[in-house]
């Protein structure tokens, strides 16, 4: 038997080498895979998919953002008689929408469901959706072989806990994992961390909410020779103690998302004093040697028309060496989506374009064309000229700033030419479109 397992195009994201994130999600659906079946794999982020060959099932994930290409890719094999199952994230948030576009599909983890689904297939009896009731003890360790001969960066993620009891307007974590944070034991995790690459994405940006059950954990990262890279709030830095543990542990780097906090007190609509203080926070983390990795939100109903410039200000000041700028998204189902639904201001259902990267909704003080063009106002206006190149799908920002291997490392990394490959593949698109 033989599945193929498809994660289909994202459309565009400025800064390349997220392009070459290896993701966790089908590397767990590939080990939860009896092995008397074949997984064939294709990232359409960095491959093509040949739909000439013949598979007894395609399964797809997929976020948000890549809904619709995935619908496509699912229409195609359907009409070959292939069925398609769909999984991950858009599906456990939407799965009557997913519903119309597979023969099944995946609500909830993989771990609950896909052994069933499995065995349904081998009967030739696939149901329509398998929910996951309840969430699995056993986390498998993910087949990160499946990623291998391609330009991916030398990095595994590591997910140290699902779930989420805060309720943030604009996430989708705790309608897909639940609101209970379920960590996995301290023994796994140290266990699984030596069986990784030498540099480590660890997923959870709410680790740091459960101090006191993480301590084991990173101290024992302390006594293993492997970086990390992670994503926390900004408040991570008011515990002195605790960003000693993060620097002992190896922690290289965090994305720190400084939004709405910062956007608030730039616009004057609180006082300036947070800004201060984020200064204050940002040089206590990056003291301990711990590079910050910025993350700016644009389009709150409190920013206005100046937003952008004062932006990049803050964060050249603040000579943050990574910075993203992102546009306010109102992903399915989050609070933010149900609010702006109401309101009215929700301006397309087009999935491609929940991306961050493009305006899905009308802002409160400017148009949709205004926060569109702040927003590429800021990567253009933060980064060199150098590193800034405009392609038809949007900016591409050829920067590794905040990666532990240098450039001409990075460039020389396996067949990991991986910034020339993905503007070869822009061009390539470009010229294909002309
Ligand atoms: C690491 C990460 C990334 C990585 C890798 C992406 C990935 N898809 O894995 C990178 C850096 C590339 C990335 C990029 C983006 N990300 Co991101 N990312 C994450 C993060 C922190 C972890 C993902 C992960 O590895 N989870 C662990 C795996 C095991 O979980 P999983 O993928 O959900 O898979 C499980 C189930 O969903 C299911 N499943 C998944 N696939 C399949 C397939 C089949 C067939 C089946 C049966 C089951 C199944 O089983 C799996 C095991 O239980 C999540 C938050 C989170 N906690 O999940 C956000 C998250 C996925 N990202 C999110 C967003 C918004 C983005 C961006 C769009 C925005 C941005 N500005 O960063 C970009 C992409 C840009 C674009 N053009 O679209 C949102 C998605 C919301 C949504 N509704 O789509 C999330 C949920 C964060 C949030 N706070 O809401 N991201
Ligand atoms: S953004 Fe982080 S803290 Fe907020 S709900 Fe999502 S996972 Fe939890």
């Amino acid at each position: 038997m033989r599945i193929h397992l498809i994660y289909p195009d994202w459309g565009h994201f400025p800064l390349v080498y997220r392009r070459y994130i290896p993701v966790m999600g089908p590397a767990i659906v590939a080990s939860l895979t009896p092995p008397d079946i074949d997984i064939v794999f294709t990232d359409e982020r960095v491959d093509s998919i040949d739909f000439d060959r013949d598979y007894d099932m395609v399964a797809i994930s997929m976020m948000t953002s890549q809904a619709n290409r995935a619908y496509e890719i699912s229409r195609i094999y359907r009409e070959k008689d292939i069925p398609v199952v769909l999984g991950g994230v858009h599906v456990s948030l939407m799965p009557d929408d997913a519903l119309q576009n597979a023969d099944a599909v995946v609500v909830g983890e993989a771990e609950g469901t896909w052994p069933d689904l499995i065995n349904d297939l081998r009967k030739g009896n696939l149901k329509r959706v398998y929910s996951c009731k309840s969430p699995a003890d056993e986390i498998p360790f993910p087949r990160w072989d499946i990623f291998e001969n391609r330009t991916y960066l030398p990095m595994n993620s590591l997910q140290v806990s699902r779930g989420c009891p805060v309720n943030c307007d604009m996430c989708s974590v705790p309608q897909t994992y639940g609101t209970e944070f379920r960590m996995t034991g301290t023994e796994r995790l140290l266990e699984d961390v030596k069986r990784l690459e030498r540099y480590i994405f660890i997923i959870n940006d709410n680790m740091h909410l459960a101090k006191r059950r993480v301590r084991g954990f990173l101290d024992g990262m302390a006594g293993i020779d492997k970086q990390w890279v992670g994503l926390a709030p900004l408040s991570i830095a008011e515990d002195s103690a605790y960003l000693d543990i993060l620097k002992k542990s190896n922690c290289w780097a965090m994305y720190v998302d400084l939004s709405p906090w910062i956007s608030a007190s730039l616009n004057d609509m609180i006082d300036g004093v947070q800004v201060a203080k984020a200064n204050i926070m940002i040089e206590r983390i990056r003291e301990r040697g711990i590079k910050v990795i910025a993350s700016f939100v644009f389009g709150f109903d409190h920013d206005r028309k100046d937003i952008f410039e004062k932006t990049v200000r803050f964060a050249k000041d603040n000579n943050i060496e990574e910075a993203e700028f992102h546009i306010l998204t109102p992903y399915p189902k989050s609070r933010l989506y149900e609010r702006l639904d109401s309101e009215g201001r929700l301006i397309t259902s087009d999935f491609s374009r929940y991306s961050t990267s493009s305006v899905v909704f009308r802002p409160a003080n400017m148009s949709p064309d205004e926060l569109h063009e702040g927003y590429l106002y800021a990567w253009r206006e933060f980064y060199p000229k150098e590193n800034f190149e405009d392609t038809e799908r949007g900016p591409v920002i050829k920067s590794f700033a905040c990666f532990p291997l240098n450039r001409e490392d990075l460039l020389n990394y396996k067949g990991g030419r991986w910034v020339e490959a993905v503007m070869k593949k822009e061009r390539q698109r470009q010229e294909d479109r002309c």
